[in-house]
């Protein structure tokens, strides 16, 4: 854990959230500035603040982030209609919180970024 981490603080409970699913490796919950009808944000319990630290020993969080997702979108009711997976890195990835999450968002058509 590190101590100056929110994501951290929520993993542990002293922050609360709203939990949506979690497993061994993840957490997930919704998030506090939604942009969709469905806005839910994927972490590992582990601290990694983004994929520039991702290495071989972390191939079971990895796998957990990605495989949370579809179960999320289930459980959510968007699998079908659809959902985005964003994962934003660094400054100009716009990556606010410097724990690792992926955002998970539905319940609406929503603009693209790449047009
Ligand atoms: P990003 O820009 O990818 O780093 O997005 C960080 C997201 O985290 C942002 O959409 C708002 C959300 N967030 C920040 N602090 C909290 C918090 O304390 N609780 C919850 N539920 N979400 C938070």
């Amino acid at each position: 854990m590190n101590e100056d981490c929110i994501f951290c603080k929520i993993v542990a409970g002293e922050i609360p959230s709203d939990e949506v699913y979690q497993d061994e490796w993840v957490y997930a919950f919704r998030d506090i500035n939604p942009a969709a009808p469905t806005h839910v944000l994927i972490i590992p319990k582990e601290h990694v603040v983004n994929t520039n630290e991702l290495r071989d020993e972390h191939k079971d969080i990895a796998a957990a982030l990605l495989l949370a997702a579809p179960k999320i979108a289930a459980q959510e009711g968007i699998a079908e209609s659809g959902y985005r997976l964003i994962m934003n890195n660094g400054p100009d990835g716009r990556q606010e919180v410097m724990h690792m999450h992926l955002h998970v968002l539905g319940g609406a058509r929503m603009q693209h970024p790449m047009g």
